[in-house]
């Protein structure tokens, strides 16, 4: 087995934009703090440095204020990327301002395009053997069915699973650990959408720590979760707590905030 669903050579992030006060939000529990939200974004850069990649810092994007979460705008694959179709209007634009970035860095990239296609990458979890894709408010069957279509040739098998109701993304309740190892909560693993996998679930009341990286030899985990960290710690992961109350407050976490890849040319 392989391990290139966790090491990368490389990530973009976004600064977040002064707009991130009016980030999308499921229910209003405040407005993020832009000064806080920087302060954690540096420290998540730093971490990513520190994994060893060579990281893509792009310039605030006012006009866009979700455009902080890259992760949404493609998937990334070593054979190419792919540049998704945001299933929320107001970010739709926010993939066409990543494409040429991914275009300078990869020798292949491909596109979402069917006008009812809808898929944003937090609902995507590449594992070394699949790739599944959740489908949610912002991902519909027609955008998995393209993504199907347009990995088929690079040998991926794409499976459809579902996205918890009232949960944003697949990937705001699981993240990959490694190989053959994901972190998930009850209520996803409860789907049976991770048969087949060793599952570590989050602890009861600390959901919101499910959307780590693991990203080469660390994990990077929400801070504020002592008992789920306790389980990864336990488990032999490398834990770097990073931040997040300001995301939090429109739905960001780990993953949202970098694409992480090594591209073939
Ligand atoms: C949104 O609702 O689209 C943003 N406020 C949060 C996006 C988080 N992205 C992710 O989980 N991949």
């Amino acid at each position: 087995m392989t391990d290139r669903s966790f090491r990368f050579t490389h990530a973009i992030s976004r600064r977040p934009s002064a707009s991130i006060t009016d980030g999308l939000r499921a229910v209003d529990v405040g407005t993020p703090d832009l000064a806080l939200f920087q302060t954690h974004h540096a420290q998540y850069i730093e971490a990513l440095r520190d994994t060893g990649a060579e990281v893509t810092l792009l310039d605030p994007l006012e006009p866009y204020p979700d455009a902080v979460f890259v992760e949404d705008t493609a998937l990334c694959l070593p054979e190419g990327a792919i540049i998704m179709r945001p299933g929320a209007p107001s970010r739709l634009g926010e993939a066409a301002e990543m494409a040429p970035h991914l275009r300078a860095l990869y020798g292949e990239v491909r596109e979402i395009t069917g006008t009812e296609s809808y898929i944003e990458g937090g609902d995507i979890l590449t594992t070394e053997r699949e790739i599944l894709v959740g489908r949610s408010a912002r991902t519909n069957a027609a955008g998995i069915a393209e993504l199907r279509a347009r990995v088929a040739d690079w040998g991926y098998s794409v499976r459809e699973v579902i996205t918890p109701k009232g949960v944003l993304h697949f990937k705001t309740d699981c993240s990959l650990l490694d190989a053959t190892t994901v972190l998930a909560t009850e209520r996803l693993a409860a789907s049976g959408c991770f048969d087949g996998y060793q599952v570590i679930h989050t602890t009861e009341g600390e959901e919101a720590a499910a959307n780590t990286i693991r990203f080469n030899d660390l994990v990077l985990m929400p801070a504020g979760f002592a008992a789920t960290r306790e389980r990864l710690v336990n488990a032999g992961y490398t834990v770097r707590e990073i931040g997040n109350s300001e995301a939090a407050k429109v739905d960001g976490g780990m993953s949202c905030l970098s694409l992480r890849f090594t591209p073939t040319r």
